[in-house]
């Protein structure tokens, strides 16, 4: 259990809480039951939690992560971009389209922060933290530091890749880290995000509950 917020230290980290991972964008790149993880987040964001970060995945339209812009590949291949290995996916989360913004429904009084991401055309983003090519930093860690906050609590959109990216990082750069496993959604099959939730323990990430911060 993670005991008693603090209004500055603790923070709220919302991983791409947007329409083009829902069934309100069924040629984008739906998850099932993404919506249903808007009302969870705004029972935390209802609760003793003073401070909330959202991101959003903002590609460019012909960015490198899409399926589209890869000849002969389909969704889900993985091919080797100039930084390593990388899944191919549906075009989503299109800069400036309705299915990138930030879902309506989101109570965002507490959100102080905005964070874009993945808008480099040829560089994928799933963390917060850092760009798929692992050294391209997004400024966030330096963000939260100057803030004063020590712990984040993360929910959002997907397991295993957005959150758990974002988990991962966060702990490696010595943010005290926790998953609210029960307002996240999943992306794949089950034995993806147990193969990711084992490396997230061993890297020190912890899981809890939404009502466990109401
Ligand atoms: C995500 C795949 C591609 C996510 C973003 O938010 O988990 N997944 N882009
Ligand atoms: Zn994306």
């Amino acid at each position: 259990m993670p005991g008693a917020l603090h209004p500055v230290e603790d923070l709220l980290l919302v991983v791409d809480p947007q329409p083009t991972f829902m069934k309100l964008c069924p040629d984008e790149l739906p998850v099932p039951g993404a919506e249903a993880v808007i009302p969870v987040i705004n029972r935390i964001l209802a609760g003793p939690v003073a401070r909330a970060v959202v991101t959003q995945d903002w590609h460019h339209p012909a960015h490198a992560s899409f399926a589209s812009q890869h000849p002969g590949r389909a969704p889900y291949d993985q091919v080797r971009l100039d930084y390593g290995a990388q899944v191919l996916w549906p075009d989503h989360g299109v800069r400036a389209t309705p299915g990138a913004a930030i879902h309506p429904g989101l109570d965002q009084s507490k959100v102080v922060l905005v964070l874009r991401k993945g808008f480099r055309q040829a560089i994928d983003s799933y963390s917060a933290f850092r760009e798929n090519d692992r050294s391209t930093g997004t400024g966030l860690a330096e963000w939260l530091r100057a803030v004063g906050v020590r712990r984040v609590f993360i929910a959002g959109i997907t397991r295993p890749f957005c959150v758990d990216w974002t988990a991962e990082d966060a702990a490696s750069l010595g943010f005290d880290t926790w998953v609210v496993a029960d307002a996240c959604a999943r992306l794949g099959p089950e034995d993806a995000l147990a193969e990711s939730q084992a490396r997230l323990e061993t890297a020190g990430v912890r899981f809890t509950a939404a009502a466990a911060l109401t």
